[in-house]
């Protein structure tokens, strides 16, 4: 089972777009782990997208993430962190298919709604930067022996 970071971005709180937006993953099977509302700090949205330091858009997109709240979320599943991506669509509102996240609530280009890990080490890293120990759960969903085939001895 892979655990992914999701951020529902300040446009998809301030837009009341959460509840939908969590809405679309439970509906996929896939499981909720860890939550949480913060207010990112300069430091922290710096520190999360340092990748994209020299990038023209990078001061944009540092002022946009810590301009308004966010919900941190740790998705779990079976391959969750391909399925978020997908589910999400391309980065760009414009671009991203209809169906998608992306797709289907925005026009904009960098107000875009959601992050989404893009690896099993981006994962990794960025829910330790946004959740404590402890901060991530593991249980068991009452409906879990049908979201997945576990007749072969794993998840199919
Ligand atoms: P991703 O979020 O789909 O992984 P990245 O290329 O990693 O896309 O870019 C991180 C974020 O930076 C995007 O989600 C978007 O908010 C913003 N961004 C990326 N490219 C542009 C751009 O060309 N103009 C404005 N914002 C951008
Ligand atoms: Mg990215």
């Amino acid at each position: 089972m892979e655990t992914t970071l999701i951020i529902l971005k300040p446009d998809a709180v301030q837009r009341g777009l959460m509840g939908r937006i969590i809405s679309r993953f439970e509906d996929k099977g896939l499981q909720v782990v860890g939550s949480k509302m913060m207010q990112i700090s300069q430091d922290l949205a710096a520190t999360h997208y340092e990748a994209h330091k020299e990038r023209p858009f990078y001061k944009g997109l540092v002022s946009f993430m810590t301009s308004s709240p966010v919900l941190v979320l740790a998705i779990r599943g079976n391959d969750a962190i391909a399925i978020s991506r997908k589910m999400m669509g391309a980065t760009f509102g414009s671009k991203a298919e209809p169906g998608t996240i992306r797709g289907d609530f925005g026009v904009s280009n960098s107000f875009n709604l959601i992050h989404g890990s893009d690896s099993p080490e981006a994962a990794e890293r960025e829910l330790s930067l946004f959740f404590k120990q402890g901060e991530v759960l593991s249980f068991d969903r009452a409906g879990d022996a049908w979201v997945y085939d576990m007749s072969g001895g794993k998840p199919e």
